[in-house]
C-alpha cells in the first residue's frame, strides 16, 4: 500500500509522519518512510538545489527538478517495495507538483500530470491524506524557524492558490482531507483510521 501526505508548509505532515510510523511499528507493520523531493542520495542532492534560497529556479525548472529526483525516487525505492508488498509512507509526492507548480505559478496542470506520469512510470498512492489549514496558521507555526527556504520565502498569495489547489485536488476518492487545526493527538487518530480503513 503506498500512503502520501500531502498539505502546505507548516501544516504538520512531519510531525503526523513520525506518529504514524512510531504507530505502524509498534503494530509491527513493516513501513518503508521515505519523502519528496529526496528519498535516494541523488534526490537529496536535487533538493538541495531545489531549496536552496541563493538560486533563481523558474516554476518550469522546478517541476523538471522535482520530477527527476522522482523518476529516481521511484525506481530506486517505492516501486521495489510496493513490489514486495511492503507499506510506504511517503511526505509529498505529485499532488505537491500539481499544487505548488501548477496550482501556484500557473504552469498548465495536463502538461505537468503528464511529466508526473512519465516520472511515476504509472505508480500512484492508494490513499493521499491531506492536511489542510489556513495559511496564518501554517505561517505562524513556522515563525519560530530562523531561516525560510526558497519555497517558504514564497509570498502568502501564492501559499492561498497552493491551498486551494490542494483542496481542488482532493476532490478524487483517492484523497481524504485532515483538519490540521487539531491537535496532533486528533489528528493521528483520523489519519490512523483512514489507513486502517483502506
Ligand atoms: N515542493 C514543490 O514545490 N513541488 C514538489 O513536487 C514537491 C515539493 C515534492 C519541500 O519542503 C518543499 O518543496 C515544499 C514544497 C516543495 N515547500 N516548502 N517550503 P520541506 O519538505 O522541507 O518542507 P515542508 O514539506 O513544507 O515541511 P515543513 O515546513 O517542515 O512543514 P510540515 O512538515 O508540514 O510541518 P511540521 O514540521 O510537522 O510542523 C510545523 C510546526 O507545527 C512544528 O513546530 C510542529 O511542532 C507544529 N505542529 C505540527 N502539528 C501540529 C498540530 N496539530 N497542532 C499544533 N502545532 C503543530
Amino acid at each position: 500500500m503506498f500512503v502520501v501526505i500531502e498539505g502546505i508548509e507548516g501544516s504538520g505532515k512531519s510531525t503526523l509522519h513520525k506518529g504514524l510510523v512510531e504507530r505502524l511499528s509498534m503494530e509491527g507493520r513493516d513501513v518503508v518512510v521515505t519523502r519528496e523531493p529526496g528519498g535516494t542520495a541523488t534526490g537529496d542532492a536535487i533538493r538541495s538545489i531545489f531549496l536552496d534560497r541563493t538560486l533563481t529556479i523558474g516554476p518550469l525548472t522546478e517541476a523538471f527538478l522535482v520530477n527527476a529526483a522522482r523518476a529516481q525516487h521511484v525506481a530506486e525505492v517505492i516501486r521495489p517495495a510496493l513490489a514486495e508488498n511492503r507499506l510506504v509512507l511517503c511526505d509529498r509526492f505529485t499532488d505537491s507538483t500539481l499544487a505548488y507548480q501548477g496550482y501556484g505559478h500557473g504552469l498548465d496542470l495536463a502538461a505537468l500530470q503528464r511529466q508526473c506520469d512519465e516520472a511515476t512510470g504509472g505508480v500512484r498512492a492508494d490513499l493521499i491524506l491531506l492536511i489542510d489549514l489556513p495559511i496564518e496558521v501554517a505561517r505562524a507555526r513556522l515563525q519560530e524557524r530562523y531561516v525560510l527556504d526558497r519555497i517558504e520565502s514564497q509570498d502568502d498569495a501564492f501559499h492561498e492558490c497552493v491551498r486551494q489547489g490542494y483542496l481542488e485536488l482532493a476532490k478524487s476518492p483517492r484523497h481524504r482531507v485532515l483538519d490540521g487545526t487539531l491537535p496532533q493527538d486528533r489528528l493521528l487518530e483520523d489519519a490512523w483510521n483512514f489507513i486502517s480503513t483502506s
